[in-house]
């Protein structure tokens, strides 16, 4: 996941993460205000994104834990035996134990920008799996990483669960899908998850939900850039809104303004017309040939596909 640590962050002498604010006043000065997705996971946004995965209404991660229950057989006939898995994100409690389990592989390898989750992570999963080694990385997965030495002779497996890679536009999620490529080497398998496009109105949903807590999540990128960029949106001028861009097969979350506002971040003055927005993420949604055509742009041979029973997320095994 796109989480933001502590230790790879280039800071300023008042501990202003550079790229956040040269990301946020780009973005704000452009015709369609946008701020790339990855800076809505602060502490309180992850902790929201948590929230959001137990919503009855977000059913992405539900759907993906009832694959990886259902067909752990399968898992372990077709993923290479003894092979290091490779995490791309620190892992989350469930849906990694539930893949360890089934195939039984030989090392664990998390890869996370945040030392503090992935240090949290592999020290759950160490005390779940007693005789595993576990080798944590932390490393920014958008670039090559080194793999520990430990693992240079083992088969890998590269894992990125949650359809994290539908956060992404298709020349960032080939790039990254080439990258790891690059880390894995060229015998590799992929574990990938990927959202399925269905029904607008149970898209809409999970990413509206009735508690408000996927508003919440939104609303706080502009509290995180009133916090940290000494700024003053307004926010509660701002409403969350979760639209079905069909063109383009992903939802869309924006920020719009409730009336005319102004204001200024770090400085600078910006200005919002009632109705305009600040596109905030975006998700996409794939179906069986938009998700091969994705991954073989990307350097990956789809090899085999599994749907949960409601047929709403797919897991796709791909080798490179
Ligand atoms: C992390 N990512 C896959 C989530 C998604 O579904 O696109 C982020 C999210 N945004 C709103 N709700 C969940």
């Amino acid at each position: 996941t796109a989480r933001q640590g502590l230790e790879l962050v280039d800071r300023d002498e008042s501990g202003v993460d550079r790229a956040f604010r040269a990301d946020v006043l780009k973005g704000l000065s452009q015709e369609q205000k946008a701020i790339p997705a990855r800076w809505l996971y602060d502490d309180a946004g992850s902790q929201l994104f948590e929230d959001i995965t137990k919503l009855p209404e977000y059913y992405p991660t539900r759907s993906e834990t009832e694959i990886l229950q259902d067909h752990g057989e399968e898992f372990a006939a077709a993923i290479a035996p003894g092979c290091a898995v490779v995490e791309f994100g620190s892992g989350s409690s469930v849906k990694t134990p539930l893949l360890l389990s089934a195939i039984a592989p030989a090392a664990y390898v998390p890869l996370d920008i945040s030392g503090d989750f992935l240090r949290a992570s592999a020290k759950q999963l160490s005390a779940k799996f007693p005789g595993l080694p576990v080798h944590p990385v932390e490393a920014d997965f958008m670039r090559k990483v080194s793999l520990p030495d430990q693992v240079t002779d083992l088969p890998k497996l590269g894992f990125f669960p949650g359809s994290t890679i539908g956060n992404m536009v298709a020349r960032t999620s080939v790039d990254l899908l080439r990258t790891m490529r690059d880390t894995l080497g060229d015998k590799a398998q992929l574990l990938i998850g990927m959202d399925l496009i269905k029904d607008a109105a149970v898209l809409t949903a999970a990413y509206d939900d009735a508690a408000g807590v996927t508003g919440e999540f939104n609303l706080n990128l502009a509290r995180r850039i009133n916090r940290e960029l000494d700024a003053t949106i307004p926010v509660d001028q701002l409403r969350h809104v979760a639209l079905w861009n069909d063109d383009f097969a992903r939802i869309e979350m924006h920020c719009e303004a409730l009336d005319d506002i102004e204001f200024t971040v770090a400085g600078q003055q910006f200005a919002m017309a009632k109705g305009d927005t600040i596109h905030t993420e975006n998700s996409h949604k794939f179906d069986r040939r938009s998700a091969n055509t994705l991954l073989l742009a990307g350097g990956w041979t789809p090899m085999q596909r599994w749907t949960d029973s409601q047929r709403r997320f797919s897991l796709i095994l791909a080798e490179a």
